[in-house]
């Protein structure tokens, strides 16, 4: 099968388009990469042309000879729908998770994203975590959680509890909750190891004065969890902008009441009295 009909494909190129469409992918910004399931590269593998070896950057042993499908360095989401080729590539790992090489793809040459290490390092940790569900790691750049991180004190417990107090639905989404990652420079292998610590407990990690990293099983759960996120930090800054407090909201009570009816857990250290 061409690559550009496998369905996989298809549904990578359209959340990176639906993520350019909310204005979270300004100029080069943000990177996606989806762990391809074995039937999955059998369908395409037939016009792979290998290219060489280059190092990841950190070593991943999980991952050996998995392939992924992820988006350029210096490539732009908005154009990824009209060049898909010149914008993503499919790179296969080797058997010691040290090294990879492009397949298919970025036929005008460059390098998979600069934010590799974070996304195969949190691949790594999920794939483990979840027993092998999740296949989609997502970098944006969300203005509004963005935003938050200049007023909001960078811990888990505050942005979770704030983020889910915003929208009634937060809790039942990501009832694990959030992690938040201090500045740090990315691209390498440090604040790729922060946030794939915080993946072992997460499936969202913030990342100070820059983006997010979302975690899911598939497009629609892993753009719909980004999504989920940057509405509730929307409603938070709007109503932060109204005024500096709330005249009421939800309650720690009320989150254990969800708990039971919505059948999730809620780590009771977000639902401290404020
Ligand atoms: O430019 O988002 O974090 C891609 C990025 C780097
Ligand atoms: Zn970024």
């Amino acid at each position: 099968m061409n690559v550009l009909d496998a369905e996989f494909v298809l549904g990578f190129m359209r959340m990176a388009n639906d993520g350019w469409e909310q204005g979270w992918h300004e100029r080069n910004g943000g990177n996606l990469s989806y762990r391809i399931k074995p039937e999955e590269v059998n369908s395409v593998k037939e016009q792979f042309v290998p290219k060489q070896w280059e190092p990841i950057g950190t070593t991943v042993p999980k991952l050996a000879n998995e392939y992924f499908l992820v988006t350029g360095s210096g490539k732009y989401f908005r154009n990824i729908l009209i060049k898909p080729e010149d914008s993503v590539c499919i790179i296969e790992l080797d058997d010691k998770g040290e090294n990879y090489r492009i397949v298919w793809g970025l036929v005008n040459g460059k390098r998979p994203t600069s934010e590799l290490p974070s996304h195969l390092m949190n691949h790594e940790v999920k794939m483990s975590v979840s027993s092998g569900r999740h296949h989609v790691i997502y970098h944006a750049h969300p203005t509004n959680v963005i935003a938050l991180t200049f007023v909001l004190p960078l811990k888990d417990e505050v942005f979770t509890r704030e983020l889910w107090e915003m929208a009634t639905e937060c809790p039942v989404v990501f009832p694990d909750g959030i992690g938040v990652v201090p500045w740090m420079v990315p691209g390498g292998r440090e604040i790729a190891a922060a946030t794939s610590e915080l993946m072992k407990q997460y499936d969202v990690a913030i990342w100070a004065h820059h983006g997010m990293f979302a975690s899911g099983e598939d497009f629609d759960l892993t753009f719909g969890l980004m999504h989920t996120v940057e509405k509730s930090a929307e409603i938070l800054v709007k109503t932060l902008s109204m005024r500096p407090d709330k005249l009421q909201t939800i309650t720690p009570q009320n989150f254990r009441d969800l708990a039971v009816d919505f059948k999730v857990s809620l780590p009771e250290k977000f639902l401290y009295e404020k």
